[in-house]
Parts: structure tokens; C-alpha cells; sequence
């Protein structure tokens, strides 16, 4: 018997749909039995948030903050139990998943809770007339969640959008329900009003059945460009914001300035980590000629070294590998890896390190998520900035030097949305996040979130 997860509705636990399974990516074996939400289900929590709507509006803001305070609490009284269900989805690290993951959630809500408190409001003056304005929540919010860091990021639109005074329907993906399921017991345990949080499960369909729901005032979403643009076209009719992080195809530059040791390291941080499913990871390495074998030497040295996460699915796997046997026909060198873990049963692929393919390449050009990156020389700093823009996405780079006036005049010049300088993945959740070209729409972070969540109305009135 698997462990059942069923939909959170108004409060109350919902088993009701076509059962699917989901795995462990470590073992492939399944692990649960989920419930499809359909066009039905899906209504019913539309219904349950809009009917919780009004009165969680209605609540002064500091006593939203005071409810994200108490998810918080719950999080963190529940962090053992939060670690093993999304260890059991994932096959992450538990370091990481005790020092990033988790502890995210908790922060997500501290975090916005304290950022919606000291939002300050604007008022213009001109002469005999007061222009100010206030914020109101958009209604209902679809929170459509990815896999790779399935509470990290749930909880990331979660907070901003309930603090700002919204009711929200979350559809996590397929394949990681376990945390969210669990979320749904920290509402039950700490009394959140019924219908605040309401989370239906399933495959794109369900997905889909809740953008298109007439009662879904937007959407915010994290996941494939392609997905992306499909939302984008289901709420088109009905005109509703939407906020997305979408694909990327990172590049590092690293130059021959830069501490080795550190870009090294940082480096196998960025291409490796949760097995190079973050959307944020390195895909593309240019590297200056005069350090370019050392480092090359080095990387492939430490890609042996790194933890190996297992792929989310067969499917992704296999997708993966798609692009190491593109790499072969392409022309491609391979310094590390380049196939299956022989004689694992779970979705694991090597760390791979490939080399010697033209930019205009599949593999240099298309996302591939997974534990693996292209080297290439470049001479000059004009060159690898080009190099570095040369793709179509545009969410976020890295930069490795000594050099001060070189880190800003680079990291101003990259078409992405976040640069990191001398450091990967550091984050300060005040910050606009988020990504250029096809890497997105909108920002989230501080303010940024809270914009996205509300609508200001501009009042203005003749002081006579
Ligand atoms: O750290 C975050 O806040 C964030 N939004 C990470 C996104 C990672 C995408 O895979």
C-alpha cells in the first residue's frame, strides 16, 4: 500500500480522481498514489478560494503577516518530516535539502511577511491636489509549481501572494506532491481559514483545466519556456497577469584573473547542483584561453567528486541522454561522463563535461537540466560577453574575476536578469528575481512580488 495524497479543498483532504503514482527517482519504485484533479475538482478549489476570498482581504496586513509567521512556526516544527518526503521525491542531498530547501520555506514566509509590513504607500502633491495610492489583492491566484524545488519554490509565490491578500490554488508537479501534501497538513495544524490555501494534484492537463478557470485572477508559474507561452495564451481572452521564470542557458565567464580555486568550486556549484536541475545552473563555460586547460583539467577533475541527484524521471533522463548522444553526432569532445550510471535503477546520469561543439549547436542552444556543461576558450572581454549573449535566454550569469572594474562592466553588460560575480545562487530575498528574453516575464522578490500580487488603484482628489 503506497502512502495516498489527496487534493486540499476548503480545508478538507479530497481523494477523488484517476490515480497516479509517483516515485522515488533514487530507486524508480513508486512511493505514492496521488488523485487527477479534473475540469471538477479543479472548479470546486477555484470555488473554495473565491468563497475564502473576501474575508482574508479583508484582514489587516498585519495579521496576514501574523499567519505567515505561524506557517513559518509550522514549518519549522514539522522540518524533519518536510527534509524526508522531499529527499523521497527528488533524491536530493540531505545536506542541501536541510541547509537550502526547507529552511527556504520558512524564510519565504518570514521573509514577505516582514517586506509586506514595511511596504510604504505613495502619495503626489501637486498644487491643491493629494494623488495616493492603495494596493489590492488581485482575488485568486493558480500557483503552477515545477519539480526540481518543488517547496523552495511553492513557498516562494505562496507568502508574497497570501500576505498580499490573496487566496491561492496550487497544482504542484506530478512528480513532487509529497511537500506540498505536507503544507496542507501545517494549514490544518495551525487553523489557517478554510479555503486559503487550496492544492489540487495532477499531470499539464489539471495544469491547464485551472488557467483557464474563469475564477483565476493570475498565474504565476515556474517552469518550461514552452509551458510558459502556453499559459500565456490560455489567459490571453480573460487579459490576467502573469508572472513566469521560465528556461535558461546560463553562462559562466570566467577569466584569467579570477581566483581558480574559487571559480572551480563555484563552477561545479553552478553546473551540479540538485544534478543540474535548477533553472539558474551554468550550461555554458567560456573560460580564457591562457587558463583554459588548467581549468578544463580541474572541472572534469571535480565532476567526479560532485553528489550525485538522480534525474526526477525515466523521462528526463532519457532527454538528457538525448543530448550527450547529440553531442557525439555534433562533433563534441567529451572530457567527463557522457551516459547512464552503469547499474542503477534510478534515474541517475554521470556528470558530463563536453567541449569542441560550434555555439550554434542543440546542445549549446537548447536547456538541457541536467548534470552537464559545454567549455569554450574565448581571448577577450568583448568576446565572451558576446558568447555569453549569444543565447536566447536570458536568466542569469556568472562572472569569475579579481578584477573590480572588469566584474561591473561585464556583469552591466550580460543580458540576464541576475548576474553573480565571484559566487552562484546567493540570494537576498528583497531582490527583483527573474529573467530576461525567453527566460521569463515579470520579476519576483521584495516589492517586486508583492507588484505582482496587487493592483494599485490611484485615488486622487481636489483639496478644497
Ligand atoms: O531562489 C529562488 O527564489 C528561486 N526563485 C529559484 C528558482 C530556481 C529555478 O529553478
Amino acid at each position: 500500500m503506497f502512502e495516498q495524497i489527496a487534493h486540499f479543498i476548503g480545508g478538507e483532504l479530497v481523494a477523488e480522481g484517476t490515480p497516479f503514482p509517483a516515485y522515488d527517482p533514487v530507486t524508480g519504485k513508486q512511493i505514492r498514489e496521488v488523485h487527477v484533479a479534473d475540469r471538477d475538482v479543479v472548479d470546486r478549489a477555484v470555488r473554495a478560494a473565491r468563497a475564502a476570498a473576501p474575508a482574508w482581504a479583508e484582514l489587516p496586513m498585519a495579521e496576514r503577516a501574523a499567519w505567515m509567521r505561524r506557517l513559518a512556526d509550522g514549518i519549522e516544527a514539522r522540518f524533519d518530516d518536510l527534509v524526508d518526503v522531499e529527499i523521497a521525491d527528488t533524491g536530493k542531498p540531505v545536506e542541501q535539502t536541510r541547509t537550502l530547501d526547507i529552511p527556504r520555506g520558512a524564510a519565504n514566509f518570514r521573509s514577505f511577511a516582514e517586506i509586506a509590513a514595511q511596504r510604504p504607500s505613495n502619495a503626489f502633491h501637486l498644487p491643491g491636489v493629494l494623488s495616493y495610492t492603495v494596493h489590492r489583492p488581485l482575488g485568486v491566484v493558480a500557483v503552477v509549481v515545477p519539480w526540481n524545488l518543488p517547496f523552495l519554490l511553492m513557498t516562494w509565490k505562496l507568502a508574497p501572494a497570501l500576505v498580499a491578500g490573496n487566496t491561492v490554488v496550487v497544482k504542484p508537479s506530478e512528480n513532487t506532491p509529497g511537500s506540498a501534501a505536507l503544507l496542507a497538513e501545517i494549514c490544518r495544524e495551525i487553523g489557517l481559514p478554510p479555503g486559503v490555501v487550496n492544492i489540487v494534484y495532477g499531470y499539464g492537463a489539471t495544469g491547464g483545466h485551472l488557467v483557464e478557470h474563469p475564477g483565476i485572477d493570475g498565474v504565476t508559474f515556474t517552469g518550461s519556456t514552452r509551458t510558459g507561452s502556453t499559459i500565456m495564451r490560455a489567459v490571453a481572452d480573460r487579459v490576467k497577469p502573469v508572472s513566469f521564470e521560465l528556461g535558461g542557458k546560463n553562462a559562466a565567464l570566467v577569466f584569467e584573473d579570477a581566483d581558480l580555486d574559487k571559480a572551480v568550486a563555484g563552477t561545479l556549484r553552478s553546473v551540479f547542483t540538485n544534478g543540474g536541475q535548477v533553472c539558474l545552473c551554468t550550461e555554458r563555460v567560456y573560460v580564457q584561453r591562457s587558463i583554459f586547460d588548467e581549468f578544463a583539467r580541474r572541472l572534469a577533475a571535480g565532476a567526479g567528486e560532485v553528489y550525485r541527484q538522480p534525474m526526477i524521471s525515466a523521462e528526463h533522463r532519457d532527454k538528457v541522454l538525448s543530448y550527450f548522444d547529440l553531442a557525439r553526432e555534433e562533433g563534441g569532445e567529451f572530457l567527463t561522463g557522457g551516459g547512464a550510471v552503469p547499474g542503477e535503477s534510478g534515474y541517475y546520469v554521470e556528470p558530463t563535461i563536453v567541449t569542441g561543439l560550434p555555439e550554434s549547436s542543440r546542445f549549446n542552444t537548447e536547456e538541457i537540466f541536467g548534470p552537464v556543461c559545454h567549455l569554450r576558450p574565448f581571448d577577450t572581454e568583448d568576446e565572451a560577453v558576446e558568447l555569453a549573449n549569444s543565447s536566447q535566454y536570458g536568466l542569469a550569469a556568472t562572472v569569475w574575476t579579481t578584477g573590480l572594474g572588469r566584474a561591473h562592466r561585464v556583469a552591466q553588460r550580460l543580458e540576464a536578469g541576475l548576474v553573480w560575480v565571484n559566487t552562484w545562487y546567493l540570494r537576498d530575498l528583497r531582490t527583483p528575481f527573474g529573467g530576461v528574453k525567453l527566460s521569463g516575464i515579470g520579476r519576483e522578490g521584495g516589492t517586486q512580488s508583492l507588484d505582482f500580487y496587487s493592483e494599485p488603484t490611484t485615488i486622487t482628489m481636489e483639496l478644497t
